[in-house]
């Protein structure tokens, strides 16, 4: 029987009226003893890689949650099971629309993502939010707090929302998010948001992993103030002025037919395919069906030119040259050899002993001798 104590306020002559007791406590313990002895922690059964195909296909949450997870750790194992699971599920891949969406702070990306997601749902449509946000490997990653803003989006059964992978280089980031985008088209979602808050170089990595891209500005702001480089607007295919409502409509307006003009004057982001703006509000739910109905004549267009396909084609290419490049510099750098000669050779450099061409061929000889 469990044995109980009075609580310390109890009267001293309190009888057996005096009903009250309190289990006695836990003997105090350190906290791994606490955990291994009293409590153990349940750890998840291990799952094959055909559990996790299977899950996938079937798009079992839990199943397909853990895959993500597995294809997002950086530990060698993981990674290796994490390549047989998409090998097997590449079959599966490469139906849904990819679109990115970046934006200056503050422009309503999450809360567009909200409305727009939710509008897709009531079409029908399954969609997956991904993010890519380099400032993450640092910070938690801006789009944790954004499930606040993205509620409604998160509860349902027909999305499914994941932040920025908070580990690695960006070049990590980039194939854990591409991983990603596969495992959620073999578990079924059609339309792929991946959002990104990086200024610069985020919004070029996410260009080489979408089909469509979609640049999410507002009126009032100079493009100098809203930090969007031209750049960023020549791999637009659509920019949109939100914010278009109340007293904003008419400035929201004024700036997409500002940004039209523009426009004109800048090469095709994608060819056969002419760049537009456009506003709307995410707040009061307009001007979205429109923009959806952009996205469906691009992909009806450049699936019948070719250049989807060529896209994505090229896409694969292109990431498998960069992750080999990756790979190549990271083995050069970290050889014993070329780590042993540089110091010498950089210093004979700086002396003017040693000019920087003949100095290439000495760290690659001594490369090219630790290898033998
Ligand atoms: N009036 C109006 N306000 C909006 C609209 N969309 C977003 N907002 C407001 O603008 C602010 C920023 O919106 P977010 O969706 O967080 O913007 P964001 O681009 O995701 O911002 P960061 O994640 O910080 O880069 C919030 O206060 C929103 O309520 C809109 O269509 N109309
Ligand atoms: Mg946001």
């Amino acid at each position: 029987m469990k044995k109980t104590i009075k609580p310390e306020w109890t009267p001293t002559n309190a009888g057996e009226e005096f009903a009250t007791t309190v289990s006695p406590g836990i003997e105090k313990t350190d906290s791994h003893s606490f955990n291994r002895s009293h409590r153990p922690i349940k750890k998840a059964k291990k799952l094959s890689t055909e559990d996790y195909v299977e899950g996938i296909l079937n798009n079992n949450r839990t199943v397909f949650s853990r895959a993500i997870t597995l294809v997002e750790s950086n530990s060698a194992q993981h990674l290796e099971q994490a390549q047989e699971i998409i090998r097997q599920i590449l079959a599966h891949t490469g139906k849904s629309i990819r679109i990115g969406i970046t934006g200056v702070p503050g422009a309503g990306k999450s809360t567009f993502i909200e409305t727009f997601g939710l509008y897709l749902i009531s079409l029908g449509l399954k969609v997956a939010v991904l993010a890519i946000d380099p400032s993450s490997t640092i910070s938690k990653g801006s789009i944790l707090g954004d499930k606040t803003r993205m509620e409604d989006l998160s509860k349902s059964e027909n999305a499914f929302i994941r932040p920025s992978p908070s580990s690695g280089t960006l070049g990590g980031v980039n194939r854990k998010t591409r991983e990603t985008i596969l495992l959620c088209e073999a578990a079924g979602f059609d339309v792929i948001l991946v959002e990104t808050v990086g200024v610069g170089q985020s919004e070029i990595s996410v260009r080489s992993m979408v089909d469509f891209f979609l640049l999410i500005l507002i009126s009032g702001a100079g493009d100098e103030l809203q930090g969007i480089k031209k750049g960023v607007i020549e791999i637009a295919d659509a920019i949109l002025i939100n914010k278009a409502d109340g007293d904003n409509i008419i400035r929201a307006k004024a700036a997409a037919a500002e940004y039209n003009m523009a426009l004109h004057y800048l090469a095709e982001s994608t060819m056969g395919w002419k760049t537009h703006a456009f506003t709307c509000s995410a707040k009061e739910k307009t001007g979205i069906d429109n923009i959806w109905s952009v996205i469906n004549k691009f992909e009806e267009i450049t699936k019948n030119n070719g250049v989807f396909d060529d896209r994505r084609q090229g896409q694969l290419i292109e990431w498998l040259n960069y992750m080999l490049e990756e790979h190549i510099i990271n083995e050069f750098f970290n050889n014993k050899a070329v780590k042993d000669s540089l110091p010498q050779i950089t210093k004979d450099i700086l002396k003017g002993k040693l000019p920087p061409t003949a100095a290439v061929n000495l760290v690659l000889d001594a490369y090219n001798k630790s290898r033998y």
